[in-house]
C-alpha cells in the first residue's frame, strides 16, 4: 500500500525550523482536510481540549494545568483529536467489500484511515469476512466461550487509554472470572519505572507536579522526544528557559523539540522573525545505551568536586540529606569511584570534561527536575537506568522538595491511572482483600501474565483467549512475525476498539470486533450524560467530559461493553451491580474511593476541580515506602546496558526504534517526520555518514536489516532505505512498528520485562531487493 512512495519522493534533510511554529499549523490543516472535517467543528473541539469542563486529550499523558492556555493543546494532541473525530467510517459495507486476508496486506496507515468502526462484527471463517452481529448475541457467545475455558489461559489486555471507571470494572471482571492475566501497555513502556522507582524511593510514579517546573533551576532530559511525544511540556520548559534555567539533554538524536521551539499559540512569537526559543543549554549526543555510564560519570565528577571543595561549586553531594534519608549510599559511592573514566567515556561516547561540566552545573543548582522517557526504560538494563537516575537526584537531595524531583514522562493518556486502579498482573499491587470483601468473590492470588508472558503463551499455545481493551497488541509487541502466525491458534479473540488495526485481522476460532465510543464523544446512560476520569503523568486525576455526537448509533461505551461481557460470563459470581454502575459512572467512582481510600477519598467531589487532584505520593514528602524505610541507593554492578549480549561487536549496530512526529504508536497519521526532516516514507534507516562509508552505502540505498542472535530464528526486514543522519557512529534509528519483527522476545529489560526496543543488535547490508 502507501507505506512507500516512489523513491524520489523520500526526502531526508536537516530540519532547521523550530518545533511548533508554522510547520505545526500547516500539518494540522492538512490532516483535518484529509479526515473530511470542516475547520469549525475541529476548532470547537480543540477549544475544549484539556480544559476544566472539557475533555482530556486522547494523545499523551502530560499534565493538564489548572489555569490552561486559551488553547491547551499541541500539534499532536490536535492530530489525535481530529483523527478520532474523522468523518470516515469503517462500516458494515466496508467489511462486506474486503476479505480479512486482503486487509492484512494493508499498512497500519491505510487501515486506520478508513475511519471509525460503527457496528459490532463477528469473523466468519467460511467467508473470510467480518459480518455484523447484535450486541446481545456477541455477549452471549463470548460468555459461553469464556465459561468453557480455564480462566488462567485467558488474557485481558488494556492499552492505556480507557478511563479509570472502565478499567476498574475491567480488572474486576477478569478477577471475578478467575484471571489475573492483566497486562497493559505499561509492560512495553514505563514498567521499568514501575519496578525501579519503588525499590529506590517507594513510589511507582514520579514525584513532580506542574508547578515544580516554575521553581526548578536546572532541568535534565534523558531519552525523551518531547517535541513529538509530550509537546505541551514545551510550554513550561520554554518559560524555564526564558528565566535562564539550564536544560541539559542526553539523546543520541538531535530532537528539534529540545533544540528550538516557537509557540504556535502565541501570535507575537509566530509573527516574529526569529526562530523561537533555544530549548536546551547543553545537548549531548550520548551513545545509545550509554546513560548508565554517563550518570556514573556525573556522580564520579560530583565526588571529585566535593573533594576539591571550591567555594563556588555549591553542594556537590548533600551529605546531610543522605545521612537522614539515604540507605546503601556507601556501596554506591564505592562502586562509582571504582569505575574508570576510560570505560565511562567509551560507553557513553561523552568526554570526562563534558560530564564534569554537567556535574559543576548540577552542583550549583538548588532545585532540579530529571525527565525521562523510552530512551531509558526500553533497554535490557532499563530498571538500572531508572534507578541510576534516582541515585543522581538523591545524592543531592533532589527528591521530595518543591521545584525538584524525578519525572517519568508516561505514554498513553491514562496508562498510569490504569495501574492505579488494579490493572496489574502482580497480585501485591492490587487490594485483593478489599475486592474480596466488597464484592463477595475470591480473586486469584497467583501472579498473572505480563506482556512478555502473554506473547510466550500465544506462541506455545497455553494462552487460549485474548481480550483487548484498546490497543494493537500483536503489532506493538516484539517478535511480531512469530506472534502473528501463532495468533490464529487462539480459541477466542475479542477486541474493543475505535478503529480497525492489524491485530483485528488475526482471527482465532471465535472472533469479535466490538466498537466503542471514544473519549471525546458524549456518553449518555440511564442517569444522563456521563463523565470519566484519567490520571496524568504527574499523578493528577482529571475529569473528562465527552461532547461530540457518537460516531455511530450502534456504539456502546467501554463500561457498557465490559458489563455486557461480565454479565454473560460471571452471572451471580459477585455482588457487583454491573448495570447499576453503567447507569451512573459516579457509582463506579464511589467504589474506587472505597477500594483506594487514601488516593481517591471524595473522588466524586474532587475530580472536576481545575488542574485535577493530586494523589498522595509519600516520596513527595520524603516518606520512603521501601524495605529499608529510606531512599535506597542502587549499586550498579555494570555500566553495560546489555550485559549479557553482544551489541558492540564488529559489524554490529544498535538499532533504536522510535516514533515519528506523524504517528501515535501503531496509529500512523502520515508518512512525514517533519521534526527530523524525513518525509515520504517510514521504511528508512537513519545512519551515521562514516558508518555508511564503511559499508559502501550511498544515501537512499536499499538495505536489509537482520537481528544478530544465535537462537535459530531468522529476523530480517528488507527494502529499507538508508539515509545519512546525525546519529552517533554505531547507532542507527528507524520507526516502530515497522521494525518490531526484529526484536527477539527475550530481548527485554531483565527485571521489568519491557521489550528492549532501543538497543536491538542488528547487521545491515545492501538489499538483495535492490539488485534483484
Ligand atoms: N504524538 C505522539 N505522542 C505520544 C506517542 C506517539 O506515538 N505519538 N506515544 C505515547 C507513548 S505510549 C509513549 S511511551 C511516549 C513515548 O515518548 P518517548 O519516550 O519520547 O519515545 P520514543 O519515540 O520511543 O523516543 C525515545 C527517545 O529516546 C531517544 N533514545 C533512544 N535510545 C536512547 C538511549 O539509549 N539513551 C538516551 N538518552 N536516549 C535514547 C531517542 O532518540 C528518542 O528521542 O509518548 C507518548 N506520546
Ligand atoms: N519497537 C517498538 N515497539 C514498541 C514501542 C517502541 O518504542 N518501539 N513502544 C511501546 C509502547 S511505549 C507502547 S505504550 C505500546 C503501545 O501499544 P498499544 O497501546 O497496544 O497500541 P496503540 O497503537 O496505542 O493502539 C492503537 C489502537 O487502539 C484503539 N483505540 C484508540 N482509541 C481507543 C479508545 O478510546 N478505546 C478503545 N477501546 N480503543 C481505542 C484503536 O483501535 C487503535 O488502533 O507499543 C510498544 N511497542
Ligand atoms: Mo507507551
Amino acid at each position: 500500500m502507501d507505506n512507500e512512495r516512489k523513491s524520489d519522493d523520500v526526502v531526508v534533510e536537516p530540519y532547521d525550523q523550530p518545533t511548533g511554529g508554522w510547520g505545526s499549523v500547516g500539518s494540522l490543516a492538512r490532516i483535518s482536510a484529509a479526515e473530511g472535517l470542516g475547520s469549525a467543528s475541529v476548532w470547537a473541539s480543540l477549544y475544549r481540549q484539556n480544559k476544566p469542563g472539557g475533555f482530556a486529550c486522547v494523545s499523551c499523558s502530560w499534565a493538564k494545568p489548572a489555569d490552561p492556555h486559551r488553547f491547551e493543546f499541541c500539534e499532536n494532541g490536535a492530530k489525535a483529536t481530529i483523527w478520532e473525530q474523522t468523518a470516515h467510517r469503517t462500516d458494515r459495507d466496508f467489511f462486506a467489500r474486503h476479505r480479512v486476508s486482503e486487509l492484512r496486506n494493508w499498512t497500519d496507515h491505510a487501515l486506520e484511515k478508513e475511519g471509525r468502526l460503527t457496528h459490532p462484527m463477528r469473523y466468519d471463517s467460511t467467508l473470510d469476512q467480518y459480518v455484523p452481529v447484535s450486541w446481545e448475541a456477541a455477549f452471549a457467545e463470548i460468555g459461553r466461550e469464556l465459561q468453557a475455558l480455564d480462566p488462567t489461559s485467558v488474557v485481558f489486555y488494556a492499552s492505556g487509554r480507557a478511563a479509570l471507571e472502565t478499567t476498574y470494572m475491567y480488572q474486576l471482571f477478569a478477577r471475578v472470572y478467575g484471571s489475573q492475566n492483566l497486562p497493559d501497555s505499561s509492560n512495553m513502556c514505563h514498567e521499568s519505572t514501575s519496578v525501579g522507582l519503588p525499590l529506590s524511593i517507594g513510589s511507582p510514579v514520579g514525584t513532580v507536579v506542574l508547578e515544580d517546573f516554575e521553581k526548578a533551576d536546572l532541568i535534565f532530559f534523558f531519552g525523551h522526544n518531547t517535541g513529538t511525544n509530550a509537546p505541551r511540556l514545551l510550554h513550561p520548559l520554554q518559560e524555564a528557559r526564558k528565566r535562564g534555567v539550564p536544560v541539559i539533554v542526553f539523546n543520541p538524536l538531535r530532537e528539534r523539540g529540545l533544540i528550538r521551539f516557537k509557540n504556535p499559540q502565541s501570535p507575537a512569537e509566530m509573527l516574529s522573525p526569529g526562530d523561537g526559543t533555544k530549548m536546551s543549554s547543553d545537548y549531548f549526543q550520548i551513545r545509545c545505551g550509554g546513560d548508565m555510564a554517563a550518570m556514573a560519570g556525573i556522580a564520579k565528577a560530583l565526588f571529585a568536586l566535593e573533594e576539591a571543595g571550591e567555594p563556588g561549586d555549591g553542594t556537590p553531594v548533600d551529605r546531610a540529606f543522605i545521612a537522614e534519608h539515604g540507605h546503601s549510599f556507601e556501596a554506591f559511592e564505592a562502586a562509582v569511584r571504582a569505575y574508570d573514566w576510560a570505560e565511562i567515556e567509551a560507553r557513553s561516547g561523552l568526554s570526562r570534561e563534558e560530564l564534569s561540566d554537567v556535574a559543576r552545573q548540577y552542583a550549583r543548582a538548588e532545585r532540579v527536575i530529571a525527565n525521562y522517557g523510552m530512551g531509558l526504560t526500553q533497554h535490557r538494563h532499563g530498571v538500572g537506568n531508572v534507578r541510576m537516575l534516582a541515585n543522581l537526584l538523591l545524592m543531592r537531595g533532589q527528591i521530595g522538595k518543591p521545584g525538584a524531583g524525578i519525572s517519568p514522562i508516561r505514554g498513553h493518556s491514562n496508562v498510569q491511572g490504569q495501574r492505579t486502579v488494579g490493572m496489574t498482573e502482580k497480585p501485591e499491587l492490587a487490594p485483593l482483600d478489599s475486592f474480596a470483601k466488597m464484592y463477595g468473590f475470591e480473586p486469584p492470588r497467583e501472579k498473572g501474565l505480563d506482556t512478555i508472558g502473554t506473547c510466550k503463551g500465544v506462541l506455545d499455545g497455553s494462552v487460549k483467549a485474548f481480550i483487548g481493551l484498546g490497543g494493537n497488541f500483536s503489532r506493538a509487541a516484539p517478535e511480531t512475525d512469530l506472534l502473528e502466525a501463532a495468533w490464529t491458534g487462539l480459541r477466542l479473540h475479542v477486541q474493543i476498539a475505535t478503529k480497525l488495526n492489524r491485530n483485528h485481522l488475526l482471527p482465532g476460532a471465535v472472533t469479535f470486533l466490538l466498537p466503542c465510543l471514544g473519549r471525546i464523544e458524549r456518553d449518555t446512560q440511564a442517569s444522563g450524560d456521563q463523565t470519566v476520569s484519567i490520571e496524568d503523568s504527574t499523578a493528577c486525576i482529571h475529569a473528562s467530559f465527552g461532547m461530540r455526537p457518537p460516531a455511530s448509533p450502534n456504539l456502546l461505551s467501554e463500561p457498557a461493553i465490559v458489563a455486557g461481557m461480565a454479565k454473560a460470563t460471571v452471572p451471580g459470581r459477585s455482588s457487583i451491580d454491573w448495570d447499576g454502575w453503567v447507569a451512573d459512572y459516579g457509582r463506579i467512582r464511589d467504589e474506587i474511593a472505597k477500594a483506594y481510600p487514601k488516593d481517591f477519598h471524595d473522588f466524586n467531589a474532587r475530580f472536576t476541580q481545575a488542574g485535577g487532584f493530586h494523589r498522595d505520593i509519600e516520596a513527595c514528602r520524603r516518606e520512603w515506602k521501601t524495605d529499608s524505610g529510606k531512599a535506597n541507593f542502587y549499586v550498579p554492578d555494570t555500566l553495560d546496558v546489555n550485559p549479557d549480549i553482544d551489541v558492540d561487536g564488529p559489524g554490529l549496530f544498535r538499532l533504536m526504534t522510535v516514533r515519528s512526529n506523524d504517528q501515535f504508536n501503531t496509529t500512523v497519521y502520515g508518512l512525514d517526520d517533519r521534526l527530523r526532516g524525513v518525509s515520504g516514507s517510514r521504511t528508512v534507516i537513519l545512519m551515521n555518514k562514516a558508518d555508511m562509508a564503511r559499508l559502501g552505502l550511498q544515501d537512499q540505498d536499499m538495505v536489509s536489516v537482520e537481528t544478530h542472535a544465535d537462537d535459530g530464528v531468522d529476523r530480517r526486514v528488507d527494502g529499507f532505505r538508508v539515509h545519512a543522519f546525525d546519529v552517533p557512529e554505531g547507532d542507527v534509528a528507524g520507526y516502530y512498528p515497522e521494525l518490531n519483527s526484529l526484536i527477539p522476545l527475550w530481548h527485554h529489560a531483565q527485571d521489568s520485562h519491557v521489550p528492549a526496543a532501543k538497543s536491538v543488535p542488528v547487521r545491515i547490508a545492501p538489499s538483495a531487493m535492490a539488485t534483484g
